[in-house]
Formats: C-alpha cells, sequence, structure tokens
C-alpha cells in the first residue's frame, strides 16, 4: 500500500468519525474558467471607493446578505472573530460623525505628517465627514481579539487581522456585487466607535464602511492601478 493511499485511507476514516462531508466541485472547463475570471475581474475594476451618498433607502435584507457574504470568510480555526454593526438610528450617525470629525480635524491640522498630506492631496479629503449621516448604513467592523469561555477566561483569537482583513475584502466584494458603493474609512484613532456602540471589552474597531447609493453629482478622483508586471512575479 503506497503512503498517499494510507494517507486517503485515513481521512476518509477521520471523516466518517469526525463529521466530514464531501466536497468534490464539477469541474469547470478552461474556456468557461478564463470567461468567469475576466468577467469579476471587469466587474471588480468598475469598483471605486466613493465619499458622496445619496440619502436613498437600501433595503434592510441586502444588508444581510452583505453581511453573511463577508461572514462566509475563512478565519484562524474557523473562530470568525467578527462583528458587523450596522448603524441606521440617525441619531447614533450624528454622534459617529461628530466623534469622527474631533478625530479627523486633529488629524488633519497636526497629527499627520506633511508627507501623509501631501499623498492625499489627490483625493481631496479633509476633516469634514458628511456621509456619516448620509448613507443610509454605517458598518462597523470590529474584531474580536480573544473569546471567553464558560468560565470566563480568556483565548486569544488566531491571525485576528487576517481573518477580519479578508472577510471586509469580502465584504466590499458583495458591497459592490450588489450594485452599491462604500468607502473604506478609518477615523484615528477610532476607540469612540466601541463607546458609542457599547462594544464589549474584547471587540476592537476595525473599519467603517458607509454603505449606499452614489449622490447624483457624485465624483471620484482619477487614479492609477498597478500594472500586472508591477504585482504578479511568476517564478
Ligand atoms: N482618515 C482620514 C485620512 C485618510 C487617510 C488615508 I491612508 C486615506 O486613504 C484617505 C484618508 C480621512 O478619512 O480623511
Amino acid at each position: 500500500m503506497s503512503h498517499d493511499y494510507i494517507c486517503f485511507l485515513i481521512i476518509r476514516i477521520m471523516a466518517h468519525i469526525k463529521g466530514f462531508i464531501p466536497y468534490a466541485h464539477n469541474r469547470v472547463d478552461n474556456k468557461e474558467m478564463l470567461e468567469n475570471s475576466l468577467s469579476l475581474l471587469t466587474k471588480m475594476n468598475e469598483r471605486r471607493s466613493l465619499r458622496f451618498f445619496s440619502d436613498q433607502a437600501v433595503d434592510f435584507k441586502v444588508i444581510e446578505n452583505i453581511v453573511m457574504t463577508a461572514s462566509s470568510a475563512p478565519s484562524g480555526a474557523n473562530k470568525q472573530p467578527w462583528t458587523f454593526c450596522v448603524v441606521e438610528d440617525p441619531t447614533i450617525k450624528k454622534a459617529i460623525r461628530e466623534a469622527a470629525e474631533k478625530e479627523e480635524y486633529e488629524g488633519y491640522n497636526g497629527r499627520m505628517s506633511e508627507r501623509w498630506l501631501k499623498d492625499l492631496e489627490q483625493f481631496g479629503t479633509d476633516w469634514h465627514k458628511p456621509f456619516l449621516e448620509t448613507a443610509p448604513y454605517l458598518i462597523i467592523v470590529f474584531k474580536q481579539a480573544y473569546e471567553l469561555d464558560s468560565n470566563q477566561e480568556k483565548h486569544n483569537n488566531y491571525y485576528v487581522n487576517e481573518s477580519v482583513g479578508i472577510a471586509t475584502g469580502m465584504l466590499i466584494t458583495a458591497i459592490h456585487l450588489a450594485g452599491l458603493v462604500t468607502l473604506t474609512h478609518t477615523p484615528s484613532p477610532m476607540n469612540f466607535l466601541s463607546s458609542i456602540l457599547k462594544r464589549p471589552e474584547n471587540e476592537r474597531p476595525f473599519l467603517l464602511l458607509p454603505v449606499g447609493y452614489p449622490a447624483d453629482d457624485a465624483i471620484v478622483p482619477e487614479l492609477d492601478k498597478k500594472n500586472i508586471k508591477e504585482v504578479l512575479i511568476r517564478y
């Protein structure tokens, strides 16, 4: 019996004991695979970060689907160390805007380096963040640094930044493919989100994403993306 065959048998036996299920796709042929990958590339290249939102309502069911798409992401030991807080209450949005603008004001007026401010010039950003009130939803992603067991003992989660980063990437993709727009907003520091949203001690704010339709007069900066030679090194 070959080593590979023994491994195969062990996996089969484990599958029986530990509750595995078969997972074998129907193969997609090369032509279809090329078409699928190119059509996704074309679609994803249309994604832009938006700073000008319409206040037009969006069905909450769409937000649920988007969040659950993000939550299907892989994570260290499948701990799923994330919480997605969805804010539509205007009073809470206002409180978030006020706190964020306070931090951003400090950022643009002393905390950020000259070089950083220069790098941001092309985006035309400043400390004003009206979209935090205009967008119908704010999704605030929290990462769970640790979990508490039944004895209230702390257990650190694994690869938390990687896991929550992947889930957030899937969230952004789901928002775009649903036909909505967002912005990856990181008011800094963003501890105020924990207190406004009364999150537990094990959760830390990771990213804030306004979600909605673009305003009728929305504009985006003309940006270059790196070409394939710059990002793909073939060995
Ligand atoms: N948080 C600030 C500044 C800012 C920082 C980066 I890095 C950006 O890509 C864009 C903005 C703001 O939101 O204005």
